[in-house]
């Protein structure tokens, strides 16, 4: 057996025991379900589980309990590289520690292993017509592989228990995340580069095979390891990963609820916010043909935006109340290796302005920059299309929805189907 099941399969019997306990108690109330919840799409009602991370409003996100920076300092890298191998960090969300160095080579091992995708997918996202948007195209990649699931057969074979679940879910998870960069490249690559692909190397981790495959030099690839990691999870409640863990929940498996996420990152309120964020900062500079804006300029065009009515894309957040901390990482990371690129100044410039604008504007719950704001304008640094940009979210957040699917099924919770409520149910209540 993998040395990664055994440690996963010692610590899902550690959690059964415990979750055994908390049904013992399980009447004890945490809080309460006000009108509020309903008209402000749930926001703050804690009824999701995460074992993988836990977003702190005041800390940002924490993954198995370390913060971004200690992951960052943490996890091993490879050689040479700044960044830590995403290998590590799905390792250390898959079990709550930090791989030893042979617990990393077998991961590492099997991601390339496994990473080899079917000729008929890449056959499949050919035949695709030339406007189809690239997350789509992931998604249908995704789906396309779906009658290979181990949890499909095993469903089929009526060889699957509640208790058994996960270790088929195990298995998809580990036949299907290593692809998934992968096929991005090889998305990216016809979409925009005439088709000209280029093989996987197999010497190469996760994040360093999928820069190469996107044929983009260093540091791309240490920019790569450091995106995943930081958009790999963002618990249970962001509409890729509710959406993902939901499907799953009715026991669908892991291709069709992963492609359910994927269609998910659609809006521009979630994985379209970084192409809306660079649109936004490409139209400013736009107005003043292309020339750097004053602080004056950006404050204007700041209340510009809000007096009509639109968003600053890129700022606030649901739950965060401090500027991101994925977004500083980032920042830190544009400011050393691409400091003198007009649109990461304008970044810069914007989080020393943008928020004391929404602040003074007093609608926001949170003025400060989250990680979109500055993703859109690094990927466009190194040439990346706008329309790519739902698919890097998809790679990155892969690794921890999928980690966490597993744990969903190791922990045998049930098919979701919370209750509704009516306008007229509503009225009623407030007689
Ligand atoms: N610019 C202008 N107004 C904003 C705003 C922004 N960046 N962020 C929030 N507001 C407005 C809301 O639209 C809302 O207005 P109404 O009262 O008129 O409806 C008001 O401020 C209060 O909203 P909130 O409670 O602070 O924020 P929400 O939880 O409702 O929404 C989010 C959170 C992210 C959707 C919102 O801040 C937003 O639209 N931001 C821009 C898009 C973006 O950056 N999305 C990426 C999010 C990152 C992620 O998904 O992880």
């Amino acid at each position: 057996m993998l040395r990664l099941k055994e440690k996963m399969a010692s610590k899902i019997e550690l959690k059964i025991d415990q979750i055994n306990k908390i049904k013992e108690h399980s009447q004890i109330k945490i809080g309460d379900v006000t009108l509020s919840h309903i008209l402000r799409g749930m926001r703050g009602l804690k009824v999701l589980p995460s074992e993988t991370s836990y977003l702190d409003p005041y800390e940002g996100i924490r993954f198995r309990g370390y913060t971004v920076q200690e992951v960052l300092e943490k996890l091993p890298k490879p050689a040479g590289s700044e960044m830590p191998y995403n290998e590590a960090q799905f390792y250390l969300l898959m079990t709550g520690d930090i791989p030893t160095e042979e617990e990393l080579i077998e991961v590492i091992e099997i991601f390339k292993e496994k990473r080899e995708v079917p000729k008929y997918v890449f056959d499949a996202l050919n035949a695709f017509p030339v406007n189809a948007r690239s997350d789509a195209m992931l998604a249908a990649a995704i789906d396309s592989m779906e009658w290979e699931s181990a949890f499909l057969k095993a469903c089929n074979d009526r060889k699957i228990t509640k208790i058994n679940a996960w270790e088929y879910m195990f298995e998809d998870v580990l036949n299907l995340l290593p692809k998934i960069p992968v096929i991005a490249a090889y998305i990216y690559r016809l979409k925009y580069k005439d088709n000209n692909q280029i093989p996987p190397d197999k010497d190469l981790d996760f994040g360093g095979n999928f820069a190469h495959m996107m044929g983009i030099d260093k540091p791309y690839d240490d920019f790569s390891r450091l995106y995943f990691t930081l958009l790999s999870d963002h618990e249970s409640g962001n509409v890729f990963a509710h959406t993902t863990l939901l499907v799953a929940s009715a026991w669908a498996d892991a291709y069709y609820s992963l492609a359910a996420g994927v269609n998910g990152l659609a809006g521009l309120l979630h994985g379209g916010a970084t192409r809306e964020a660079l649109r936004w900062l490409k139209l400013l500079l736009s107005k003043l043909n292309n020339k750097m804006p004053t602080k004056k300029d950006i404050e204007q065009f700041c209340w510009e935006t809000l007096i009509s009515g639109q968003i600053i894309p890129g700022y606030g957040h649901a739950v965060l109340r401090i500027p991101d901390p994925r977004f500083i990482a980032q920042l830190e990371f544009s400011k050393k290796y691409l400091p003198e690129d007009t649109l990461i100044q304008l970044v810069s410039l914007l989080y020393e302005i943008a928020p004391k604008v929404l602040k003074k504007q007093g609608k926001v719950k949170n003025p400060w920059p989250n990680c979109d704001n500055i993703t859109g304008a690094i990927q466009n640094y190194y040439g990346v299309n706008e329309d790519f940009f739902s698919v890097l979210f998809a790679v990155a957040i892969s690794i921890g929805t999928l980690s966490n699917l597993v744990w969903n099924k190791a922990l045998q919770y049930p098919i979701e189907r919370p209750g509704s409520i009516t306008v007229d149910q509503m009225l009623d209540l407030i007689k």
